[in-house]
């Protein structure tokens, strides 16, 4: 079946296109045909509508003085290259030696483009764009990308390109210009992508503007730790916690409309509340949160009575806190010679564990419980207050902080805004800088001065001698 839209010597109304094909490597199956009056070959309008539709082709043709036509551009998109190029536009000087076998010709443009997507040999894992808005600093706006990238890899997802936005090019109703999301459009075709993060919290109406107009699945960075936290998490407890901010952040950004509805409800890979997908609306996620919050209280109940049973032997309560990764389980394995799961990646640790551990003056338990991050969503934080509640009852707490990472400090203060938002300021605080390993040794005793820490390395009991006696200190 051909369909033919026609348009004015002014405008053109384009139907909705995402009825039409769409997938990793696939045009629109829609070329535009125009005149042009004045000799000037494709505008920069052309070629953007050419991106951002995902056109087969973008055609114009010039008419002469006399009504007849005279030279013909066009311009199609192409294969990710070195020079960074989004199309190339040729020139026929006469229509009558316009040789090409079009159909041909868009089928060998879609297998190359389908390509990028599929010869890396990277089967099944989602393939995601990154997309960052600038912050203060270009330091800052890398570093935040990085840590985006490793989230994304944490959650299992291939990182095939990234995307900064300089500055605010007007409208904020898309977060970007139109030529940078002309930009994007392409460069995710290019990429073979399914998947757009962007970096920071997007507004449930720019997400629904941009869905629209890049007919891909968008999330934003709270999204994606919520995924991850989805996919780890292991006791009930836990995973009520993540379903129930999965289901809060989810519910003002569901829609109606349903095409975006598909590419937006549920978590990266059908994992969370996304196994639901279309059946998901308001209503059962509304009912659904009313029974998940039941059951935590249940479940916040016997924590209670645990604790209580745990006071009672009289064990002063040691926990440790501190950014995610910074090798706080590996501190608690240490300690108290358990085998709990540590790894190098973010989020390794979501339920919390505890251990009993034998001081020189008597005995105590270790906690150890989910790392922070930076601007930790709302959401996320109240829903794991049952978990991080428990923080309350510490008669002491172990900041453990990665003295090698090149983002120490702002780390430091991230943790310290989360302790304090959880109003936990009033206990008891020890800076444990570890991987001092990875220090030198002076490297190491200026920044643990300059701190006020005690350096360590949790792979290595020896240099946790300081540490206990501090915490002897303390809490005998
Ligand atoms: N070089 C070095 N690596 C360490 C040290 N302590 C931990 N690590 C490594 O750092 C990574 C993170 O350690 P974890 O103990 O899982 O960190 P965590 O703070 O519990 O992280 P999450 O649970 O993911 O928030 C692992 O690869 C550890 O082996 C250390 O003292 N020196
Ligand atoms: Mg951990």
């Amino acid at each position: 079946m051909e369909y033919v839209v026609v348009g004015s010597d002014h405008s053109i109304l384009i139907p909705d296109l995402a009825r039409f094909r769409s997938g990793i490597g696939r045009l629109k199956g829609l070329r535009c045909i125009h005149t042009h009056l004045h000799g000037e070959p494709l505008s920069h309008e052309d070629l953007m509508d050419l991106a951002l539709l995902k056109l087969d082709l973008m055609l114009c043709l010039d008419i002469n003085s006399k009504g007849i036509p005279a030279d013909l551009y066009y311009a199609h998109l192409v294969p990710r290259n070195n020079s960074g190029q989004s199309w190339i536009v040729e020139h026929v000087p006469d229509i009558g030696r316009l040789d090409l076998n079009f159909s041909e010709f868009i089928r060998d443009l879609e297998t190359e483009l389908a390509k990028t997507g599929t010869s890396l040999g990277m089967e099944e894992k989602e393939r995601a764009v990154l997309v960052s808005v600038i912050r203060a600093s270009k330091k800052e706006t890398e570093e935040s990308l990085e840590e985006l990238k490793e989230l994304a890899i944490t959650s299992n997802l291939l990182v095939v390109d990234s995307i900064i936005q300089r500055k605010t090019e007007g409208n904020s109703r898309f977060l970007l210009g139109k030529g940078k999301l002309s930009e994007l459009v392409v460069r995710s075709l290019q990429a073979g992508a399914n998947l757009l993060i962007f970096d920071g919290e997007l507004t449930p109406a720019q997400v629904r503007v941009l869905t629209d107009y890049t007919e891909t699945k968008i999330i934003d960075r709270n999204q994606l730790i919520l995924d991850i936290f989805a996919s780890g998490a292991i006791t009930r407890e836990g995973k009520i916690q993540v379903e129930l901010a999965q289901l809060r952040y989810l519910l003002p950004r569901l829609i109606t409309k349903n095409t975006a509805m598909s590419r937006l409800t549920g978590g990266i890979g059908g994992r969370g509340p996304g196994e639901t997908k279309l059946e998901i609306n308001r209503r059962r996620v509304r009912d659904r949160i009313i029974l998940l919050n039941k059951e935590l209280r249940e479940i916040k109940k016997q924590r209670k009575e645990r604790r209580k049973r745990r006071r009672s032997m009289g064990f002063p309560v040691i926990s440790i806190v501190g950014y995610t990764n910074a090798g706080k389980s590996t501190l608690l394995n240490t300690l108290t010679r358990s085998h709990v799961r540590v790894g190098d990646r973010l989020f390794v640790t979501l339920d919390p564990t505890s251990r009993r551990l034998r001081l020189k003056e008597g005995e105590v338990i270790v906690t150890d419980t989910v790392g922070f991050i930076r601007d930790l969503p709302g959401d996320l934080l109240e829903a794991f207050a049952a978990t991080l509640e428990e923080l309350h009852e510490a008669d002491l707490l172990l900041h453990v902080a990665d003295i090698s990472n090149s983002r120490l400090e702002d780390q430091i203060e991230s943790a310290k805004k989360t302790l304090n938002s959880l109003d936990l300021t009033e206990i008891p605080t020890i800076l444990v800088l570890n991987k001092s390993d990875r220090m030198n040794k002076t490297q190491t005793a200026h920044l643990a001065e300059r701190l006020g820490g005690i350096p360590i390395s949790a792979l290595n009991p020896i240099t946790l001698s300081g540490l206990r006696k501090a915490m002897e200190d303390i809490i005998f």
